[in-house]
């Protein structure tokens, strides 16, 4: 279980004892922290690989009555319109702080669409604080499944000669465990970052919702989003936000399927909708590894009323 802080491959940086994140990131950091946050912002939260896109476009469909193009025109991408706070340039992920010039979030019209895998703990005091309410949509995934998809995401999907890690992308599973059980996996502590935000569940301004339930029942789901987003939508329109969110459609649409930042990706990468179910980890964890994954599980979620469900 928890040993020494794991050391960490050249593509990530510590930001702080229990927070690791992309290289790139940390030159972002203070921006993160210092950020004005506006009233009509809307920010949908996760730890990494919990549904984050999925969400996402589910959003921009919803406000856009089912047609994105009247937002995507001239090729913007589901990252250019709902940019990450802590990288708004993807392309610059692995750059070294120092070479990096900060986009300014602060210059993006209202209203803003904006992501964040950054802890609650390390936002802007604005949001900790509660001293503006903009809309917040946290993503919740059982961490089996989330770290299955970070495994394909970045040990097994970025190879960039020179840029990460040999020694990285050869590991199996089995490190990724340890890094995830010293809270060292990028954006760090899963269990503090869900906690976090879920104790803020009841916030008006706060929606957590699983990523399970919108494998159970994506319509379901859909119009959950449009209720908390004051948006209303025909049966149709709700129909056609769940055709055109699809896993399939979302796989071969360039609008959300990362193809654009290739470039910082292993030419032999899983595709960033790689499988999109409940339950992959059962072709990844050994029987040992899950056992001892669910007891870590239930000691620390123990009386939060926070669960998860691991297979459909
Ligand atoms: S990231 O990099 O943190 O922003 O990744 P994120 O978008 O949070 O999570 C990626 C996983 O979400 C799956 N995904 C979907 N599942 C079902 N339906 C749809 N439409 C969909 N879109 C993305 C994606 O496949 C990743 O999970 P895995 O398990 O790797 O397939």
């Amino acid at each position: 279980m928890a040993e020494e802080k794991t050391k960490l491959p050249r593509h990530h940086g510590r930001y702080s004892e229990d927070m690791v994140v992309f290289k790139g990131m940390l030159a972002y950091m203070p921006q993160v922290r210092s950020m004005k946050v506006r009233d009509d912002d809307l920010i949908i939260a996760t730890w990494i690989k919990c549904g984050t896109t999925w969400a996402q476009s589910i959003i921009l469909h919803i406000l856009n009555d089912a047609d994105v193009s009247k937002v995507s025109s001239g090729g913007k991408t589901i990252d250019k319109l709902f940019p990450m706070i802590e990288q708004i340039n993807l392309s610059l992920l692995f750059a070294e702080p120092e070479t990096i010039e900060v986009e300014d979030i602060e210059e993006m019209p209202s209203p803003r669409f904006l992501k964040t895998h950054i802890p609650l703990r390390y936002l802007c005091d604005d949001i900790k604080n509660r001293l503006k309410r903009p809309k917040i949509i946290y993503v919740s995934r059982n961490p089996k499944d989330a770290l299955t998809s970070l495994y394909h995401f970045d040990m097994k999907g970025f190879y960039v000669p020179g840029v990460t890690d040999d020694d990285y992308s050869a590991a199996p599973l089995s490190h990724l465990l340890q890094e995830f059980y010293n809270d060292d996996c990028v954006f760090g502590s899963y269990w503090k970052h869900n906690l976090e935000f879920w104790n803020r569940r009841n916030d008006e301004n706060v929606l957590f919702i699983f990523y399970e339930d919108m494998i159970k029942d994506h319509a379901g789901q859909v119009k959950k989003i449009a209720a908390f987003l004051d948006k209303k939508l025909t049966d149709e329109q709700i129909q056609q936000i769940v055709e055109k969110t699809s896993f399939l459609m979302m796989r071969s649409d360039t609008f959300s399927n990362y193809l654009h930042i290739k470039e910082i990706q292993s030419p032999t990468a899983t595709p960033f909708q790689r499988k999109g179910v409940v339950g992959d980890w059962k072709n990844h964890f050994t029987v040992a590894q899950s056992e001892e994954f669910d007891k870590v599980y239930q000691e620390k979620f123990a009386g939060t009323g926070l669960q998860h469900i691991f297979e459909i």
